[in-house]
């Protein structure tokens, strides 16, 4: 296992619940990757270093304590600039750690997870999107480093705009080829019209339960687990509900994630296409959580800009059957359990009521 340290910078403001939530989520995901968490801290300062983001103090004391915690990577919960990162990661080179931001671990994540060609080509796309600007400052600055020629057209600068060109040149060839897979989507979507077919998408944070409300409705046994990403694609399902005008396709996606890299989603747009043009959305949320309330705030703010907000949205309160569960007073929803199978008449209702509401039953 990866042997990781997780250092979150918060401000004086944050407080310490708060910041231990943040490390923890931090935590779960370096897991989810299969990481080995040695030290997690967190620090408080008015504002990231500019220069390494987590002060030289800090990365002094990892340095000289690495005969203790023996880390291969440290893993920040922040985005960090291209130069900052690079200075970074300069500095623990002679121990191979490694340096990851939050955007490079959830990346990391999503590769290792990965399994069709649409996810794999989304994944590239983010990946060269994010890595391009760092690889070009890398060259720029091995060409300061070599001294340039300090005239125009110098060795530095023709490398970087080779590099530039070759990353912008890959950028373009995935967008082309994610453009055509999502024609086809299209496509199918269109016909799923013309057949008088409706859609149900199922939306909520990661690990709230979606999968498995997939396979409990429409009896299907796609991988449901008890991590992080579990799920990176589209799938669809056929919903039989009894009496119902058309054929219902229920589909599942990825989970959100608070700061969930805006140009990750960006990436997953095609995917999540199928949600963002469902007939009707089914909000899945893990009823028994703590977080209960944030988690379906990061939501609610992902898919306001994703989706229209007069788009039909039913709120699906999952795990029930757990201690502690809750529905919340102001968002009133259905109480649901995949295990127990409560709740499942009342849907089925709800969503005949709302998509066929002038068929009589
Ligand atoms: N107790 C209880 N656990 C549930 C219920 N539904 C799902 N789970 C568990 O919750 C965990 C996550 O379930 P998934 O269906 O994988 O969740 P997901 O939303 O698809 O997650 P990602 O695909 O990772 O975003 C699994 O360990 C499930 O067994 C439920 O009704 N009750
Ligand atoms: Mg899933």
């Amino acid at each position: 296992m990866l042997r990781a340290i997780l250092i979150d910078v918060v401000h004086y403001t944050v407080s310490r619940a708060e910041a231990e939530v943040r490390l923890a989520e931090l935590s779960e995901l370096t897991r989810t990757y299969g990481g080995l968490v040695v030290i997690e801290v967190f620090q408080r300062r008015a504002a990231p270093d500019q220069n390494t983001y987590i002060g030289s103090g800090k990365v002094q004391t990892l340095l000289e304590t690495w005969p203790t915690h023996r880390a291969e990577v440290l893993i920040i919960n922040g985005f960090l600039k291209p130069g900052v990162m690079d200075r970074l990661q300069e500095k623990f080179k002679p121990l191979k750690m490694e340096v990851w931001d939050r955007y490079d671990l959830i990346l990391n994540i999503f590769e290792k997870h990965a399994t069709t060609v649409e996810a794999k080509l989304q994944i590239e796309l983010a990946k060269i999107r994010h890595l391009g600007p760092r690889m070009v400052g890398m060259s720029e600055q091995l060409g300061r480093q070599r001294g340039g020629t300090g005239t125009r057209g110098g060795a530095g600068e023709g490398n970087t705009e080779v590099m530039k060109r070759h990353w912008k040149e890959q950028e373009r060839r995935i967008a082309t080829k994610l453009e055509q897979l999502e024609q086809g989507r299209n496509l199918q979507r269109q016909n799923r019209r013309r057949q008088e077919i409706v859609t149900v998408a199922l939306v909520g944070y990661t690990n709230a339960g979606k999968t498995s409300v997939l396979n409990k409705l429409t009896k299907k046994k796609e991988l449901s687990a008890n991590r992080l990403f579990a799920t990176l694609d589209t799938r669809l399902g056929e919903w039989f509900i009894e009496g119902s005008p058309k054929k219902i396709l229920i589909s599942d996606t990825i989970g959100f994630i608070q700061d969930l890299p805006p140009a990750l989603i960006k990436a997953f747009k095609s995917t999540l296409s199928e949600a963002i043009q469902a007939d009707l959305l089914l909000l899945v949320i893990d009823g028994a959580d703590h977080r209960l309330i944030e988690k379906l705030t990061v939501v609610e703010a992902i898919l306001a800009s994703l989706v229209p907000t007069n788009q039909p949205r039913l709120l699906l309160y999952n795990k029930s059957d757990l201690p502690n569960f809750t529905i919340l007073a102001d968002r009133p929803g259905i109480g649901f359990s995949t295990i127990t199978g409560i709740g499942a008449d009342v849907l089925e209702q709800q969503v005949r009521a709302l998509l066929f509401p002038t068929a009589s039953l």
